[in-house]
């Protein structure tokens, strides 16, 4: 850790400050160039704290950039973990309001639910499938809190991963009923084809990446809680949204689902 315990509270209120009344600001790092990779996650950590002393409830996990479409896009290489919020949850069909936001992007995502527990290290792809319950569609709403989404990657985990909103129905499938790495994915916006792809794009295969969630907590002598909900990555490009959007995901045999900007 190079930050001191006043620098990550002061750096995590900030943040939440910034995504709580939608203002963007500039990277962290900018002004603390050598943060390490634990202090960027104990500002996360102090967020979540902050949230659930305020009786916010964690909703689920996710992984990000976990897809070479989404590396590509933001100009990093290595994926990063965060947490979804209780108020973050959009029905199906739902609307999300723009002015709570500040410039959301949605992402077509395999979203995961685990009926084990599961604990790093060592774990892998074969470890996750055993530990699903199930697996359904998702559309991420990621709204990154830094100006233009112009960040590195130790400014985005401070930044709970651009976390924001999450919309996930369809229908329900066992991990076993469907192949993963050749699921289709459409992501429709207005009713035109914006963005599409396959589970493997997510690392090779989507269940990986909730693999490396596994490990990356173990490492902090942490889990994946039984029950959890975890978002598995964006399997394309994340796509921008406007006031009046229609968001429509279809996923092969999974179903869709739908969300609406206003
Ligand atoms: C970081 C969050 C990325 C994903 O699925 O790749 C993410 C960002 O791109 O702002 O959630
Ligand atoms: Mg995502």
């Amino acid at each position: 850790m190079k930050l001191d315990k006043t620098t990550i509270d002061k750096l995590a209120e900030h943040l939440e400050y910034c995504e709580l009344n939608a203002r963007d600001t500039l990277k962290i790092t900018d002004d603390h160039p050598d943060m390490d990779w634990d202090d960027a996650y104990a500002i996360q950590d102090e967020i979540r704290r902050r949230k659930i002393a305020r009786g916010t409830r964690i909703a689920g996990l996710k992984a990000g950039l976990t897809s070479f479409a989404k590396m590509k896009q933001m100009g990093v290489e290595t994926p990063v973990f965060g947490f979804v919020t209780d108020y973050g949850a959009i029905p199906d069909g739902g609307e999300i309001k723009m002015k709570e936001l500040i410039h959301p992007k949605v992402e077509p995502e395999i979203v995961f639910v685990m009926k084990r527990a599961l604990k790093g290290p060592g774990c892998h792809i074969g470890a996750v499938l055993a530990a699903t319950d199930f697996i359904m569609p998702g559309i991420e709403v990621i709204d990154s809190r830094y100006r233009d989404f112009k960040f590195d990657l130790k400014s985005v985990i401070a930044d709970n991963t651009s976390s924001s909103r999450f919309v996930v129905g369809g229908r329900i499938k066992v991990a076993d009923a469907v192949d993963m790495r050749t699921l289709g994915v459409v992501l429709e916006k207005n009713g035109e084809v914006v963005a599409l792809g396959a589970g493997a794009a997510v690392l090779g295969h989507p269940a990986t990446a909730i693999a490396l969630l596994a490990n990356h907590l173990g490492a902090r002598g942490e889990e994946i809680p039984a029950g959890a909900m975890i978002l598995s990555g964006g399997i394309t490009e994340a796509v921008a949204v406007k006031s009046g959007d229609n968001i429509t995901l279809r996923v092969q045999d999974l179903g869709s689902v739908s969300c609406r900007f206003v």
